[in-house]
């Protein structure tokens, strides 16, 4: 640990040396005249000429304030837009002209858009808060995007189920929790029971794909057609029951629309959050399944063609500040990968185990992973059969 501390430290150094050039941010008001001795303030980051930034992020995924802290600090106008999915992000993105300078997508999906051209590298000099970042966050990114050359971690969680407890006791109507609380949302024994107080399921091929091939015990990120077809039929035994598919849901979960859901961890908090805000009785948990929740790590990323690439290295330094990543994991509910943020969270984030994992919970998680373009069309017949429901 202290030798990863050190490792960090020496990084920070290395990293503070990079060089300036270009149009430099605003100075600070100057206080009063400096005397001649006192050194000179470094200078703030390279800009681009035109104050813009456009950002594309998962909807419900920034704390609320932090776009415009950087546009007051850096006089940047940031137009800030959502997606639902990494499949909407990858559309934008092979059509080319984006218009986007910073894009979220999650790691394992981001290797084809790698492989295929769609990013440019990072220039690490540019950020002079890189060294915060978790070493072995950055090892697991590097198997898909080597020497970490394009992603930045930008939050972790996990795909996993979460339930309004007492509307969930009350639809078993004594029926026991399963033992793996997959089987609430993919086993008709529950879902059958389950639908009165509703099911949502996330809106998209990757997200459902692996879940239920990993359910139905084969890899999460197989290749296999045949594999797919299995997923599939398990899928459509289940989807009478299922009442909303959404990337959106935790307003769904918190007015008490759903009461079983697959969604990610962070999200589901959030609800749970919400629904105390507002003094609901309900409690939404998000559950740690026994075979595991799927784990992902979204990153940030600029585009090949983006316009304002200064400006994206600016954000991404701004957003690795230790403070900017704590208040990410206090407000939002996801995992950092920040070393330098961990001191700013919360204790009831910090002791939540659906976002802080002990190393149990940890073990258990289905590793992150993607698929390849030669797979695609298999897993989004399956997924819109299933949604279609034939
Ligand atoms: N509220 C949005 C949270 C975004 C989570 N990204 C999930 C990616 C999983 N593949």
């Amino acid at each position: 640990m202290k030798k990863q501390v050190l490792a960090l430290a020496i990084a920070a150094v290395l990293l503070s040396a990079c060089g300036k050039k270009e149009e430099a941010a605003p100075a600070a008001a100057p206080v009063a005249a400096a005397p001649a001795a006192e050194p000179a303030k470094p200078a703030g980051p390279v800009l681009d000429a035109e104050k813009t930034l456009n950002i594309y992020n998962w909807a419900d995924y920034i704390p609320e304030g932090m776009v415009a802290a950087f546009e007051k600090e850096f006089g940047i106008k940031v137009n800030y837009n959502t997606f639902e999915n990494n499949e909407a992000l990858h559309a934008k993105l092979v059509a080319g002209n984006s218009g986007y300078d910073i894009v979220i997508p999650t790691a394992g999906f981001a290797k084809k858009q790698i492989d295929g051209g769609l990013y440019q590298p990072i220039d690490k000099t540019k950020i002079s808060n890189y060294a915060n970042l978790d070493s072995k966050f950055m090892e697991k990114i590097a198997g898909v995007d080597p020497d970490n050359k394009h992603l930045v971690p930008w939050a972790w969680g996990f795909n996993t189920v979460g339930i309004n407890k007492q509307k969930v006791e009350k639809a078993l109507a004594g029926m026991p929790m399963p033992e793996n609380a997959w089987d609430l949302v993919l086993d008709p024994k529950y879902t059958n029971k389950l639908k009165s107080c509703g099911i949502a399921f996330l809106d998209s091929p990757s997200e459902i794909l692996p879940v239920a091939l990993h359910h139905v015990g084969k890899p999460a990120y197989s290749e296999d057609p045949a594999d797919f077809k299995l997923a599939g039929e398990m899928l459509a035994k289940v989807r009478p029951d299922i009442r909303i598919f959404s990337s959106t849901m935790i307003d769904d979960i918190a007015s008490g629309k759903a009461c079983a859901f697959v969604g990610w961890s962070g999200d589901i908090n959030i609800a749970a959050g919400r629904v105390k805000e507002m003094g609901g009785k309900d409690e939404i948990v998000a559950l740690l399944p026994t075979t595991g929740g799927l784990v992902f790590i979204d990153t940030m990323a600029i585009p090949k063609d983006a316009k304002h690439v200064n400006n994206a290295h600016a954000f991404i330094d701004f957003y690795l500040r230790g403070e900017n990543s704590a208040l990410m994991a206090n407000e939002m509910s996801y995992s950092t990968a920040n070393t330098a943020g961990l001191a700013g969270i919360k204790d009831e984030i910090k002791s939540n185990d659906t976002i802080f994992l002990n190393p149990e919970n940890m073990a258990r998680l289905i590793p992150t992973g993607g698929y390849s373009n030669e797979i695609s069309s298999v897993l989004n017949d399956t997924y819109n059969a299933f949604k279609r429901g034939r």
